[in-house]
């Protein structure tokens, strides 16, 4: 009787135990994955609307001007995008304006985003240009390309959105450079500078 009641407990295991690992037709679900999510999206970029002055960047002009600076203390600037701060490329003649810093690319990050306001007494384009870097390692790919002169002039503020997803994971530079020649001043006003990922494309 012993024997009897241990062969049924047994069996009896051993069909719940089936049960539950097949528990949808011919399917049998094994409690082996999990599904862990992903970190949240971090945007690497530090100080992107310059509300914090110089911190996270270095900036460097061929004519010795301040580059990110506090606008209400130039009467000619715009007023920022956001805040009080905005970084002013150009604005001088012969002039190579540089802002850049460095961070890793987020693997979820789709694209790169700024707002700028072009202002240009260039009646011809070509002359006066901006160029947007990514330096990956020693070699710099150029991601965007602006002419700049009278009739490209914004005259507001325009947001620029530009793909880098192809970036994901790698540790850049990212560097924005304005150079003008010896006539016919051009300015570059940027602001609020931020890598966004899917999600925030989509919103
Ligand atoms: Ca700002
Ligand atoms: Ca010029």
């Amino acid at each position: 009787m012993k024997k009897v009641f241990v062969f049924v407990a047994l069996l009896l295991a051993a069909l719940s135990s089936a049960a539950l690992f097949a528990q949808d037709g011919n399917n049998v679900y094994l409690p082996v994955a999990m599904h862990i999510p992903p970190p949240p999206f971090s945007d690497p970029i530090a100080n992107g609307d310059f509300e914090a002055g110089l911190q996270g960047w270095s900036e460097s002009s061929s004519n010795g001007n301040d580059i990110i600076l506090l606008a209400a203390d130039y009467a000619s600037s715009p007023t920022p995008h956001s805040g009080a701060w905005l970084a002013w490329l150009g604005g001088d003649l012969n002039e190579v304006s540089v802002i850049e810093q460095s961070f890793q690319v987020p693997l979820t990050a789709t694209r790169l985003e700024f707002y700028n306001w072009l202002g240009s007494q260039e009646p011809q384009c070509s002359f006066d240009t901006m160029r947007v870097e990514l330096q990956v390692g020693s070699s710099s790919d150029e991601i965007h390309f602006q002419e700049l002169c009278d009739p490209l002039d914004t005259h507001s503020w325009q947001k620029v959105s530009i793909a880098i997803n192809s970036y994901a994971g790698e540790d850049v530079t990212l560097r924005f450079i304005v150079e003008t020649d010896g006539s016919l001043n051009s300015n570059v006003f940027i602001d609020d500078v931020a890598i966004v990922d899917t999600a925030a494309v989509n919103q």
